[in-house]
């Protein structure tokens, strides 16, 4: 009897190892273009991604001057959505507004 309670704690030390380990995360990257209104992303940006408005043209300039910008960070199949919800609704809008995904180093 008393020698079966080692096993047991281990068992339960291993799992609750395993299920406290954290998702693989990744970077949601909005790209520039000549063509998407300023207005268009910064709505994205609020909506999909729930940034304030404030904060949403803030990043949105960013993206304007440098290239690209952060736009979150999840666990991939969160990310995965947010690039497909705003390639889409980019779509249906005529825009082509880009947004890619990256492993969070
Ligand atoms: N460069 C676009 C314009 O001047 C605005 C824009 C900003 C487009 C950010 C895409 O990810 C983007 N209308």
């Amino acid at each position: 009897m008393s020698t079966q309670q080692p096993e047991i704690i281990e068992v339960v030390k291993e799992r609750s190892e395993v299920r406290t380990q954290e998702p693989p995360m990744y970077r949601v990257i909005l790209h520039n273009d000549d063509y998407t209104t300023r207005d268009f992303v910064v709505e994205v940006l609020v909506y999909v991604f729930h940034k304030s408005p404030e904060a949403a043209v803030t990043l949105m300039w960013q993206v304007h001057r440098q290239g690209t910008g952060l736009a979150g960070i999840y666990p991939r199949d969160v990310a995965e959505t947010k690039v497909s919800t705003v390639t889409s609704l980019a779509r249906e809008h005529g825009f082509p507004l880009r947004t890619t995904m990256e492993p969070e180093p």
